[in-house]
């Protein structure tokens, strides 16, 4: 369904970094999705099983399969609906391309959280900010591990990391500011600027939490280090036409 993006989601959107667009998605074109995702999860998971960690992604605790758009024909067409060219148009601008997409899947009875971070701390780019759609494949609670935001984090730019075994960080785990949880029904995201800190919680619940994570770009996207445009990004919108 072409989500209804009102003035207060704008608001909340440049005011606090993010804001929750409900049920884009139903539960059974969700659970479509999954399916096809986890054949490539599956896939990543085995490689992890033998080696334990590969990059963030842990056997035990969490796993996040890239570039899925890129190597599945279903997930690159889903990427393409007519829902995130209305979301991305409307955030974003005209001319949008699919700059990175991965599912994130927390395995039950969990013991870490994922910590504080910026998306622009792993990658510095610009134009930023970039947009991050944190898409609940599930429902999405405090109990499984749902994500959390700090609300107006993403006003003070670009701020320094530090590399853990778990992942950058950007925050401490410990500070008294914890943010706010978002708990999602499965088809509703979170749509936050690449700059707004976010974390997510332990899953304690008994089964897997599972997200897909689909961030688009403006097409003129350029890596800050290097200066270069960033290779093979998907166009998905130009002149506010979806492609
Ligand atoms: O989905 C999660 O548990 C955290 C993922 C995340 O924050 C990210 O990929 O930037």
């Amino acid at each position: 369904m072409i989500p209804n993006i009102s003035q207060q989601h704008l608001d909340q959107f440049n005011s606090n970094g993010f804001c929750i667009l409900e049920d884009v998605f139903s539960a059974a074109e969700m659970d479509d999705l999954s399916s096809v995702i986890e054949v490539h999860q599956a896939r990543h998971q085995e490689r992890l099983n033998d080696v334990g960690t590969e990059g963030i992604s842990r056997a035990d605790e969490i796993s996040f399969t890239s570039h899925l758009a890129e190597n599945d024909e279903i997930i690159r067409a889903f990427c393409l609906r007519p829902e995130f060219v209305a979301i991305t148009t409307t955030f974003l601008g005209p001319n949008i391309d699919l700059y990175w997409n991965q599912s994130v899947f927390k395995g039950p009875d969990g013991k870490a959280q994922f910590p504080w971070h910026q998306d622009d701390g792993y990658t510095p780019v610009t134009p930023t900010p970039y947009l991050t759609l944190w898409l609940a494949l599930n429902d999405a609670t405090v109990e499984n591990g749902c994500i959390c935001v700090i609300p107006g984090s993403q006003k003070g730019g670009l701020v320094p990391h530090v590399r853990t075994p778990i992942g950058l960080v950007c925050h401490s785990l410990e500070d008294p500011d914890q943010g706010v949880p978002i708990p999602l029904h499965a088809g509703s995201m979170v749509v936050f600027q690449s700059l707004t800190m976010h974390k997510s919680g332990v899953n304690c619940s008994s089964g897997i939490r599972k997200a897909y994570i689909i961030q688009y770009s403006h097409s003129n996207l350029k890596n800050l280090l290097t200066g270069e445009l960033v290779p093979d990004k998907i166009p998905v919108v130009r002149e506010a036409k979806g492609i």
